[in-house]
Order: C-alpha cells, then structure tokens, then sequence
C-alpha cells in the first residue's frame, strides 16, 4: 500500500509471457492494482493469466489489461499518463533467439528500441516510478562463465544485441535523469508456463507425449550447449525485490550451476521411466548461426543486497516441468473423453 492507502500501482509489459504470468501474480498478492500491456492477437493470448483475472464488476478487481504495443511509443505516453504507475517492469520482448537470426531488424525494434519507447514515454508523461529492464544472460554471450555484473558482453545473435543496446539505454536514463531503473540480468530461468519452442519446455512436453504413446520421436539441435536453468517464480520475486532497494542498481540472478541440454534430457526422460537416446533425434534447423556455448551465473550481488537465492535447481526443475506436461495431458484427455461421450 502507499502512504494514502491506496494501493501500489504496477504496469507490466509481456504480462502475458510467462514471467509476467508469474509477477503478476506475485505483485496481486501483495495487494497491487495491476495493469497488464497485451497484443491484440487473431487468437486468444492470456491463457497464462486468465485464471487471476476478475471481471469488473468483482470486488477484487485489480487486474486491468489494456491493448498496446511497444512498437507504438504515443500508445505508450497516453496509457502511462492514463495509469499512473508506480513501478514499472518492461518484460516485453521478441525473446526467442533462434526467431531472432531470422527477424533480426524486428528483434531490434521491440527487444532494443521499445525500451526506449518506454522509458521516454515514462519522462515525457512526467511520471516518478521505478523502472525495471529485463535484461539478459545472453548478453554475456562468448564471453567465458562464470558470469556477474561486471563481466564484459559478448552478444552472440541479434537478440543478444538488442538486449545489450536496452540495458544501456536503461543505465542511461538512470545516469541522466536520475529515474530509478534497474537491469535484472536474468540467467535461464523455466516453468510449466515456459512457452513450448524453449528447449526445456520442448523435453517435458515430448517426455508427456512419449509416455502417453501420442508421439515418438524429438528433434533437437544442439545438446552440448551449457545453462544455468532456474525456476521462474523465485525469479519474479527477484524483479520485485530490486524495486524495492533504497538504491537502483543491476543485479545477476542465477543459480551459479551448469548443466548441458543431454542432462537437462536426462532428468526429464529418467523422471518419467523412458531413456531419451531412443527418442532423440537432430534436426540442424535447431542450430543456431552463433551458438552461446556455456552460461553460468554469480548471483553474488542480489544475494548480498536483496537476501535473494535460488531453491529450485535444475534436476528438480525439470521434474516439476515434466510432472505438470504429464498432468495437463491428463486433464486434456479427460476433456476429450467428456466431448466424445456427451
Ligand atoms: P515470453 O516470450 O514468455 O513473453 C514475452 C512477452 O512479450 C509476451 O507477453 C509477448 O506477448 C510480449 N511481446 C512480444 N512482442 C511484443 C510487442 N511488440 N509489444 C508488446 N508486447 C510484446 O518471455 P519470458 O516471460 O520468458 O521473458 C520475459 C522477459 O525476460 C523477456 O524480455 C525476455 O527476453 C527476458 N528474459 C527471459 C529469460 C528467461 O529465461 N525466461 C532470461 C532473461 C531475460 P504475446 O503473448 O502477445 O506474444
Ligand atoms: P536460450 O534458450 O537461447 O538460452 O534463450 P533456448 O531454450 O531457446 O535454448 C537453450 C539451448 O538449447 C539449445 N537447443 C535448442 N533450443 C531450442 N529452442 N530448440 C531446440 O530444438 C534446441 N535444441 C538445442 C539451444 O541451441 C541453446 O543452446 C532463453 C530465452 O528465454 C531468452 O529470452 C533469454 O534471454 C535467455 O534464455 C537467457
């Protein structure tokens, strides 16, 4: 609550993406009002929140989406003035990096320039919040782990660049008019609601299928790539905490281990009884033109200054992934059942 009691006000760009999911919830539960940038899509594209949204009419209508984009920077200036916000979270991206080889110019336009559609929204609405920037491990590219707050970036792909170039354009409005932003530079972190073409998503929802008998075989490109995979919702907790600090300052946050994607595949298929060399199979269009070989992050900082650590490490990931895949395929057949016996 602020000082009025009346209640903190959060914008959230990406808030349907999975980590704006998860920080949207989080912020609700502690008693935030809650305003969600969305697309307007052919096809509905909040399945992720639609269980925490309240109709207007309910008492407890604190989730407010509004249509956006941040290709659109007056839609910006007119929805901040309209809002008000307190704390903002730019979590929007065109956050694939394989899509990013091959939509490259549009990769830079959201991913890069829309935060500086945001942030010069944000001044030009004379609007004080904190801002925080959802900045990235693959910035870190080739440069070797392990990697923390004061490693040189090394971007590998243009996703890669254009998270470097709003990074900084964010430590340059902090420098220059003194706005409270922050970079979380955020290491690989996954979930049930991680979106299906991400290599950790991809395995559990084949191992799901596989143990189901609706498919057999999975194709995958490279499996010797290193990451520090993590568990998104302790993550969101993160992005909120640095808002919370007396001073804005970027933060690393990571598990600090290192597993390959055949480990990753390893504890999927071992969880659900299968062995994954008899499924797996390569297919290049997977490969990326410049690959980031190996990602391992010092979450030192954000330990320190915001008591913040990982729980969930990647063995343990990977089940919970893996056991809602199979849950949710569980409930889908049950649905399928029910139309065809009605
Ligand atoms: P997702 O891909 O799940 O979500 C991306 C979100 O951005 C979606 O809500 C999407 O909307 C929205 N979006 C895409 N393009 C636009 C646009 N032009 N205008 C407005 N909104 C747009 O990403 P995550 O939740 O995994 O990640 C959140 C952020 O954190 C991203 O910026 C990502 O790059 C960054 N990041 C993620 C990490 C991870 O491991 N997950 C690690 C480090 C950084 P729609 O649903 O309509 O597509
Ligand atoms: P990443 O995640 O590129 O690290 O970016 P992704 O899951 O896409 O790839 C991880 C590693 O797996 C290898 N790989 C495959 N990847 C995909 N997507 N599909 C495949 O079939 C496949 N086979 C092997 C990749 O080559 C790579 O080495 C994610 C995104 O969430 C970014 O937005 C975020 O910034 C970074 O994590 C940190």
């Amino acid at each position: 609550m602020t000082d009025s009691q009346s209640p903190k006000r959060a914008l959230i760009t990406g808030i349907t993406g999975q980590d704006g999911s998860y920080l949207a919830e989080l912020l609700l539960e502690k008693g935030y009002e809650v305003h969600g940038l969305i697309r307007r899509s052919s096809s509905f594209n909040t399945q992720r929140i639609d269980h925490v949204y309240q109709p207007a009419q309910a008492e407890d209508h604190r989730l407010f989406l509004h249509f956006a984009d941040l290709a659109d920077g007056s839609r910006l200036v007119t929805l901040l003035n309209e809002i008000q916000p307190h704390e903002v979270y730019n979590l929007a991206a065109q956050s694939h990096v394989r899509v990013s080889f091959d939509e490259p110019e549009y990769t830079g336009d959201i991913t890069g320039m829309g935060t500086t559609r945001l942030l010069e929204a944000i001044r030009a609405a004379h609007i004080d919040c904190r801002f925080y920037q959802a900045s990235s491990s693959e910035m870190f590219g080739a440069t070797p782990p392990p990697q923390n707050e004061e490693t040189p970036f090394y971007p590998r792909s243009p996703y890669g660049v254009a998270k470097v170039y709003s990074y900084w354009i964010t430590r340059n409005y902090r420098e220059a008019y003194d706005l409270f932003a922050v970079n979380g530079i955020l290491f690989n972190h996954e979930s049930p609601r991680r979106g299906g073409t991400f290599v950790t998503r991809k395995i559990t929802r084949a191992v799901a299928r596989i143990k189901a008998g609706l498919q057999d075989e999975l194709y995958l490109g490279n499996l010797d790539a290193v990451r520090d995979w993590g568990y998104a919702p302790e993550y969101v907790e993160g992005m909120w905490r640095m808002l919370q600090h007396d001073e804005p300052t970027d933060y690393v946050l990571a598990t600090n281990t290192a597993y390959t994607v055949k480990d990753f595949l390893q504890f999927s298929f071992a969880h659900a009884g299968l062995d994954w060399e008899k499924h797996v199979r390569f297919d290049e269009r997977y490969l990326r033109p410049t690959e980031v070989d190996a990602l391992i992050g010092d979450y030192g900082r954000a330990k320190d200054l915001l008591g913040w650590e990982p729980k969930v490490l990647t063995p343990r990931l990977a089940q919970i992934m893996v056991d809602a895949d199979v849950a949710a395929l569980e409930i889908e057949g049950r649905h399928f059942v029910d139309q065809v016996q009605s």
